[in-house]
């Protein structure tokens, strides 16, 4: 299978091993994320392990210019990309509702829904006039199950859930597959970027407990993007074994 296979978030956690699996599967891939070292050194790592095809494009997706100007310029097979993978996302501080910090809503509001948005929006114009594609967004369990100091990012991922459902309701005229895949918790370094570099409180998080690893996560995207072309996997909700939903955890003392 060659399949062009564009992940952003590709630099760490699950963008990351998302690249890896589908590099070991053959496919040609462009990564984004904005730590250009970082896109240049897994470039480089899975070229040679797989010798496959990496396109590096090193964006902010907040940026909605830069996002239109980096996806119109994908030139020759670059620009018809079969599958997108929207992982660049974050979350800040976990805080109540009436003291969290504004910038960080901006943050995580422009992030996880813009540049969402704005990727899907550009990568499009080539799907439908192909008439073929799948955009697989990475949403959450706390878009589904609010958790106390969770406000503003549980609500971009109810956002990211009100986005793909709407997304495949009007892409259906495109024979364009959507898929929400919505992980619990996964250890990767989204709680280090949440709790702002402070190591200790972000490693307590997968205190107890086995979480996800960003690997287990790849394998279901991986699995809901080789599908045949009559099946469309439209939402999954993927956790450790030992967490049910977005808030019970089972943590051994
Ligand atoms: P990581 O922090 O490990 O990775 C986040 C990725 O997003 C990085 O590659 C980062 O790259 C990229 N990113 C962040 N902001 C931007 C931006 N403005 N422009 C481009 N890229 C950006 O976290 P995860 O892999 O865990 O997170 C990936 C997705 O999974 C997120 O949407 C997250 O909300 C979601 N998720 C995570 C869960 C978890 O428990 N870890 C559970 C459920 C969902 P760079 O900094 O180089 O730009
Ligand atoms: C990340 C999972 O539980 O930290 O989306 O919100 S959680």
């Amino acid at each position: 299978m060659n399949r062009i296979v564009f992940i952003t978030g590709a630099t760490s956690g699950i963008g990351k091993a998302t690249a890896e699996k589908f590099a070991e599967n053959g496919d040609s891939l462009i990564i984004n994320g904005r730590r250009k070292d970082r896109l240049d050194e897994l470039k480089q790592a899975l070229e040679n392990r797989y010798k496959i095809d990496i396109l590096c494009a090193a964006f902010d997706v907040r940026n909605r210019e830069e996002v239109f100007e980096n996806v119109n310029a994908f030139a020759g097979k670059w620009a018809n990309v079969d599958i997108l993978v929207n992982s660049a996302g974050l979350a800040l501080g976990r805080d109540y509702f009436d003291e969290a910090n504004i910038d960080d809503w901006d943050t995580m509001l422009a992030t996880n829904v813009n540049g969402l948005l704005y990727v899907s929006r550009a990568v499009l114009r080539k799907m439908t006039e192909r008439n073929s594609g799948h955009i697989i967004n990475i949403g959450s369990v706390a878009g589904e199950d609010m958790y106390e100091r969770g406000n503003v990012y549980c609500a971009s991922k109810a956002a990211v859930d009100a986005i793909s459902n709407t997304m495949r309701i009007d892409l259906l005229q495109h024979n364009i597959k959507v898929t929400n895949v919505k992980p619990g918790a996964v250890k990767t370094e989204f709680s280090l970027v949440r709790f702002k570099g402070d190591a200790e409180t972000a490693s307590a998080v997968y205190n107890g407990f086995k979480p996800l690893l960003p690997n287990d996560v790849a394998d279901v995207i991986f699995y809901a993007a080789s599908l045949p072309g009559n099946v469309c996997i439209n939402e999954m909700v993927v956790t450790a074994t030992s967490q049910a939903d977005g808030i019970y955890i089972h943590r051994k003392k």
